[in-house]
């Protein structure tokens, strides 16, 4: 052991091995429960030491499979590793990574994809089988065994808890400065002897900074110290300002009318640059003293955090940027205190999620003209990434916002159809939905109300008329008037698309 180890407890340093020989610990069968959680905390060198045995496997004729559970999404060289070597029967709750998606699509990898806040509890319940081994990254390991958790929590609590036998990557690329910044509640209980939540504000904590590991289902410790995957965004486009622009003026609206106050309510964001740039936005605007109860912390409101802006946020992970990164990690000791990364069932917990009335924002692939969203599905059948904690939030959010371009390549969709191919949130957890044409409030509307504001604040004028004509004679013709639909037409824009490239 190098003098400057973060393995403090000397009873655990004999279990100091290799990434190989760690990796060659798990056999074919296994489910294992991996760190990670968008890009952070994920371990970087045991999952591809067994893609490596699992392709040694493969060339010798053998079959080599194992199910993978994770907080979210991970890196190419653990999800990307494993799904190129074919090593991966099952994988859950949510991934983005494009080998994966290429062999789920294929049917070559069954895929759960529940929402996040779920995973904890369906996993205490024994819903997903028998966890075996758990691949946890930590940032250090104290004297008496407790655990420094790493740029993520996502389900590691769990995973400790529930595997039979644990591997932990200690990270040394990790700010030592990390320690202080978690919160990890250990007073979840499954029903019937649930408790309320004590957390009444974000920045509340009501739990220990450090994980517990039962020291005697400890079979391997690797020590490593690699970067995280970064995660890339583009600077805001023309659509993605629009978006934001249309939200600030909602939300201003909404403070003037006394239904928000002036300093909102705890922000949700979810992923990629529409999310991004809405926080941009946010940051020049005239709003103070903000919060944000989310699951990822991205660039936007780290820059957020930085300008003081953002008086504090409560995730589960940091989603950043190499340059994001390199500022947090240069200057930690300015964030740490306003900072608090919880367990991926406390981040996304309906009960807090309802207490705090959060504002959520999540991006989606498709909505239709009733304001039922599609966030998983290209065409009804195709797999993007997954459903994550959109729903989490969705439901239980005090306003639940919806945002996308209303076309997608290059004009050959319309994001809004006449009905949705995939539902993943239903009308009924829709309140505001919101395009760079416009925005619609769905709130105290009916379903055909809602049709007409959504075709005429949000479709893109090339689609508008269109979207009009269907729903008019869905109007005229359709057996029953409280959402008229042309059963025989609905899907037929995602067929023409099929058929001739666009809608
Ligand atoms: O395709 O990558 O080939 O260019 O979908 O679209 O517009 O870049 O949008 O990055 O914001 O992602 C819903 C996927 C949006 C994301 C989704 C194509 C489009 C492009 C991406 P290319 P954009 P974003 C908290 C919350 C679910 C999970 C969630 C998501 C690609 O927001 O995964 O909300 N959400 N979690 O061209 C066909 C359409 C399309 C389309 C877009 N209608 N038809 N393709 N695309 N619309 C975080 C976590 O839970 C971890």
């Amino acid at each position: 052991m190098s003098e400057t180890s973060r393995v403090q407890c000397a009873a655990l340093r004999s279990k100091i091995m290799s990434a190989e020989d760690a990796a060659a610990l798990i056999p074919s069968g296994v489910n294992v429960g991996m760190s990670g959680f968008t890009g952070s905390g994920y371990p970087k060198a045991v999952p591809s030491a067994l893609a490596k045995r699992i392709m040694d496997a493969n060339l010798h004729g053998k079959k080599f499979k194992i199910g993978v559970w994770t907080g979210a999404s991970t890196a190419p060289d653990l999800d990307g590793a494993l799904a190129m070597v074919d090593g991966v029967e099952l994988r859950l709750p949510y991934q983005s990574d494009p080998t994966c998606r290429k062999r789920i699509n294929a049917g070559e990898m069954e895929y759960i994809d529940i929402h996040l806040s779920h995973v904890a509890q369906f996993v205490w319940s024994g819903f997903l089988g028998k966890l075996d081994y758990a691949v946890v990254e930590v940032a250090g390991i104290l004297d008496d065994g407790r655990l420094i958790p790493s740029s993520s929590v996502g389900n590691n609590k769990t995973w400790l808890e529930q595997a039979d036998k644990v591997i932990l990557e200690v990270n040394a690329w990790q700010n030592p400065q990390l320690e202080g910044m978690h919160d990890i509640y250990y007073g979840t209980q499954l029903p019937p002897n649930r408790r309320p939540i004590p957390l009444v504000r974000v920045q509340d904590r009501i739990g220990d900074p450090y994980l517990r590991c039962d020291a005697s289902k400890i079979v391997g410790i690797v020590e490593t110290a690699s970067p995280d995957r970064n995660s890339t965004f583009s600077e805001p486009d023309e659509n993605s300002r629009r978006i934001a622009g249309f939200i600030l003026e909602f939300f201003e609206h909404e403070v003037r009318k006394g239904r928000l106050p002036p300093g909102l309510l705890p922000l949700q964001s979810g992923v990629g640059n529409i999310a991004n740039a809405v926080m941009a936005e946010l940051d020049q605007g005239p709003f103070e003293n903000l919060t944000a109860y989310t699951e990822v912390l991205q660039d936007g409101m780290l820059q957020m955090l930085k300008s003081e802006k953002l008086a504090c946020a409560s995730a589960t992970a940091f989603s950043l940027s190499s340059a994001a990164l390199v500022e947090l990690n240069s200057d930690l000791a300015r964030y740490r205190d306003r900072i608090i990364l919880r367990p991926q069932e406390i981040s996304n917990h309906p009960e807090l999620i309802r207490r705090l009335g959060v504002i959520a924002m999540n991006g989606v692939i498709e909505g239709d003209i009733y304001g039922n969203m599609n966030s998983t599905h290209v065409m009804g059948t195709q797999i993007m990434n997954g459903i994550g904690g959109s729903g989490d939030f969705a439901r239980n959010a005090y306003l639940s916002i919806f945002m996308t371009p209303s076309q997608a390549k290059d004009g050959a969709i319309s994001c809004i159809v006449p009905m949705a191919s995939h539902v993943d949130h239903t009308e009924h957890d829709v309140q505001i939905f919101v395009t760079e044409q416009g925005l619609a409030d769905l709130r105290g509307l009916s379903p055909k109300q809602r049709a007409r504001t959504i075709i005429e604040n949000c479709a893109h004028p090339h689609f508008r008329p269109a979207l009009m004509d269907y729903f008019k004679r869905a109007l005229a013709h359709s057996p029953g008037k409280q959402t008229p639909h042309l059963l025989e037409e609905a899907f037929s824009w995602h067929l023409r698309y099929q058929q001739t490239g666009a809608m």
